[in-house]
């Protein structure tokens, strides 16, 4: 799996509302709020299930409602596809 670079990278992250680059490595952030624990934690779980299945896995946080995510794919030591993908599902999970 390629890292993401050049004019594939800014496309694929205009497609994403809400992630930002983190400072000093080649990943991705965002900040989930829900309504409480029991929302969050559902989340999870259906990003779970996902990740589990596509052996690709978040970086994440949870205080109660708060879940903070980063995503990079560790194997490859950067931003790609897989994460750009990760995102998008986690944004449809959280609606
Ligand atoms: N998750 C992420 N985010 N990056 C990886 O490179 C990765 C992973 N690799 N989940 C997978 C698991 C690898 O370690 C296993 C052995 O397939």
């Amino acid at each position: 799996m390629e890292k993401l670079a050049g004019d594939a990278r800014a496309k694929a992250l205009a497609g994403l509302a809400g992630w930002t680059e983190v400072e000093g490595r080649d990943a991705i952030a965002k900040t989930f709020r829900f309504e409480d624990f029991n929302a969050a934690f559902g989340f999870m779980a259906r990003v779970a299930l996902a990740a589990e299945k596509a052996d690709h896995h978040p970086e994440w946080f949870n205080v109660y409602n708060r879940v903070e995510v980063t995503l990079s794919t560790h194997d490859a030591g950067g931003l790609t596809e897989k994460d750009v993908a990760l995102a998008a599902f986690m944004d449809k999970a959280a609606t």
